[in-house]
């Protein structure tokens, strides 16, 4: 795994190791190692300034979510209701550290290689919107991140950087490391809250947004690991350090996680707006020569794109002109080799699992999706069926309740505007089943 790479590769992405400078020191997970090589020096910077000032550097910077929308973080900071020092109310920071979406593998990498710089980030963000209490609410199968975050958190707790009165400033605050139970759904974040309230998770109606009506229905942010992790450069280095990295509308540097079919898999940092044939150049290419055919820009939730693609600049704007979505950044990449309706199928399995049942659409079409596409795969599929495939996609999407619902239609219905002939000659009998008693090699 390539982590913490800083070579400048002049073929390659200009790699860009401002979150994962760190990764690859010895301990780096140690306060001791974190101190070492320049942490905990933002908090005092940031704890020396009123908390909105803060709040303006972050919306100066232009810094966007990194868990999936690119919703400018600062705006999101300032939409919470103004604060009155003289009659507190409860207001949380929930750190959404649930990394679920298929290929992507960013957050957990970065809680286990630098904690600290997660809770520098969480200590400087709580402050900037006067949240006395802060949840990292971490996905229940990580339980290794868990624990690692705990340790952290003891360490920076008994270091004067948590708890009551932090660096003599007068401001107080909680971290609680919070496991969930291994939902996809959990990720959604008023979901995340209704979980972490104890409830089963599931979506909430928005709005009212968390910043108005979150945890325990008080105004709460929301935000990724990643985008945490990148406020402590930010206050230290200023914005315009920031902008000077990636493009106008999508500034700032970004985890890339390659994964499938590349010679050195793994999370390369680059700026927004590196391409996919960059990122592969730094990663040796694909596995043993064989072409790309297509690849996720954001995980399987986003439409996929083909070797056509490989010069799109991974920023939100350039990925949604060429009619994806920048999601996480999560870049599976797929050789020739590779049958696009078996992964699509592989995907849906995914999702009706996952599928929380709080909505119709959803619930029942996740579940049809995956059986038009198992008879398609196992060569029992008929045309009919690559009608009503489409057709349901189409009905899902736009009509569930939530993100999951049109994320589960997204890889049939983007599968078959670039890939439609490979869905037909498996039901007119041009390729051989693929699964099955029927497939070659079978038995
Ligand atoms: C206050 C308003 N707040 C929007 C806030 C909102 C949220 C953020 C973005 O889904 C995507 C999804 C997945 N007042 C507001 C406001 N907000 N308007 O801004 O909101 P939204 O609804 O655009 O997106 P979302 O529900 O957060 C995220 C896609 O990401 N995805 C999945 C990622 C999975 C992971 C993971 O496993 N960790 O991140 C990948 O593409 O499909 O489209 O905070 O409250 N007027
Ligand atoms: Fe649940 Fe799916 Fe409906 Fe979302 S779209 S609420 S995951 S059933």
């Amino acid at each position: 795994t390539a982590v913490g790479a800083t070579a400048v590769d002049g073929a390659g992405a200009p790699l860009t190791p401002v979150l994962t400078r760190r990764w690859a020191a010895p301990e780096s997970w140690t306060l001791a190692s974190y101190r070492e090589l320049g942490g905990y020096r933002a908090l005092p910077k940031a704890l020396g300034v009123e908390p909105a000032r803060v709040t303006e550097l972050v919306k100066a910077s232009g810094l966007r979510g990194r868990g999936g929308a690119g919703f400018p973080t600062g705006m999101k900071w300032s939409f919470l209701p103004p604060f009155d020092p003289a009659a507190p109310t409860p207001r949380y920071l929930v750190i959404n550290a649930d990394e679920g979406e298929p290929g992507t593998c960013k957050d957990i990498p970065m809680m286990m290689a630098d904690p600290h710089s997660l809770i520098e980030g969480a200590i400087i963000t709580s402050y900037a919107i006067n949240a006395p209490f802060c949840a990292i609410y971490v996905r229940g199968e990580a339980l290794h991140c868990l624990r690692r975050l705990a340790g952290a958190v003891r360490e920076a707790t008994a270091a004067g950087y948590l708890g009551r009165d932090i660096l003599g400033s007068g401001y107080d605050l909680e971290i609680v490391v919070h496991a969930g139970a291994g939902a996809y759904i959990c990720g959604e974040e008023t979901a995340l809250l209704d979980s972490l309230e104890g409830r089963r998770g599931q979506p909430r109606l928005k709005p009212p947004f968390p910043a108005v009506a979150g945890l325990y229905a008080s105004p709460t942010v929301v935000n990724n690991v990643e985008t945490i992790c990148s406020v402590p450069p930010i206050v230290l280095h200023g914005a315009d350090w920031y902008r000077s990295m990636g493009t106008e509308k999508s500034p700032g540097s970004k985890i890339y996680s390659l994964s499938g079919h590349v010679t050195r898999p793994g999370q390369y940092e680059a700026p927004m707006g590196t391409t996919l044939r960059q990122l592969l150049d730094s990663a040796g290419g694909m596995r043993d020569g064989i072409p790309l055919k297509f690849f996720t820009p954001g995980g399987s939730s986003t439409p996929i794109f083909t070797a056509e693609h490989l010069d799109v600049p991974l920023s939100f704007d350039d990925v949604a002109a060429a009619g994806s979505m920048l999601g996480t950044t999560a870049l599976m990449c797929f050789n020739e080799t590779v049958s696009v309706p078996w992964a699509v199928w592989k995907w849906l399995e995914f999702y009706k699992h996952e599928s929380c049942g709080k909505c119709t659409p959803c619930r029942e079409g996740t579940g049809w999706l995956v059986q038009i596409l198992h008879r398609i795969v196992t060569g029992d599929g008929t045309a009919e069926d690559l009608d009503t495939l489409t057709s349901a996609a189409a009905n899902i999407a736009g009509r569930s309740f939530c993100a999951l619902g049109d994320a589960a239609a997204t890889p049939v219905l983007s599968s078959f505007k670039w890939f439609r002939q490979e869905y037909e000659d498996l039901v007119t009998g041009v390729t051989p089943p693929l699964v099955g008693d029927r497939a070659l090699g079978a038995g």
